[in-house]
């Protein structure tokens, strides 16, 4: 089956691409979807998913993924505000907020969600790690300043990262219930 992954960022959809092979040809398709105004990654997701599969034309079913990075020692910030301050702020610059700090401990979240015009059903995945000074070519966004067991995001394959991160586990507990609704 098709899937449009509806995002402007190709590293997620260059993720589920290689998570899904053999389950879902995914297409990256880019549609600015409203992101109402919610603390809940599940509700601004479901929201977008349904808006972004009325939509666009055709009938394949679309995927929308709200993600976050969350550092314990603030708060839980950037959180829903993530995207709006990498633009911002920048990487390097929020490692440097962390450095300051002993504990540096963070999580990833993210929300999947999927519609195809008859429900909309989410799924979520989250991973815990340590902000660290940038390492690393690979991933994106935030990749390079988390660690997990001794790697940063941006130093493991799409497959390494897919196997441990919030994305990857969101993709298996949605591969699981699509392997279920067939
Ligand atoms: P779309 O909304 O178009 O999907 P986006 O990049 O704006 O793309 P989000 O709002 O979900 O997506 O992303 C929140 C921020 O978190 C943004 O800065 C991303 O680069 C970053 N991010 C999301 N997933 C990540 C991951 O797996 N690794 C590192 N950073 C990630
Ligand atoms: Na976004």
């Amino acid at each position: 089956m098709g899937i449009r992954f509806v995002t402007g960022n190709e590293g997620k959809a260059r993720e589920a691409d290689a998570y899904l092979e053999g389950v879902a040809d995914v297409e990256q398709v880019a549609y600015d979807y409203t992101e109402v105004q919610s603390d809940s990654l599940e509700e601004i997701a479901g929201h977008g998913a349904q808006e972004a599969y009325e939509a666009l034309e055709g009938a394949d079913p679309v995927l929308v993924d709200d993600a976050g990075l969350f550092v314990d020692a603030l708060g839980g910030f950037p959180g829903p505000y993530s995207a709006y301050v990498e633009d911002t702020v920048g990487v390097e610059r929020l490692w440097r907020l962390v450095e300051a700090e002993d504990n540096r401990r963070a999580h990833f979240r993210t929300v999947l969600a999927y519609a195809d015009g008859e429900r909309v059903e989410t799924f979520d995945g989250s991973v815990g790690g340590t902000i660290v000074a940038p390492r690393g070519e690979g991933g994106f966004g935030y990749d390079p300043i988390f660690e997990y067991n001794g790697q940063t995001m941006a130093e493991m394959s799409t497959e390494e990262k897919n196997a441990i991160s919030h994305r990857g586990r969101a993709l298996a507990t949605f591969a699981e219930w699509l392997a279920d609704a067939e």
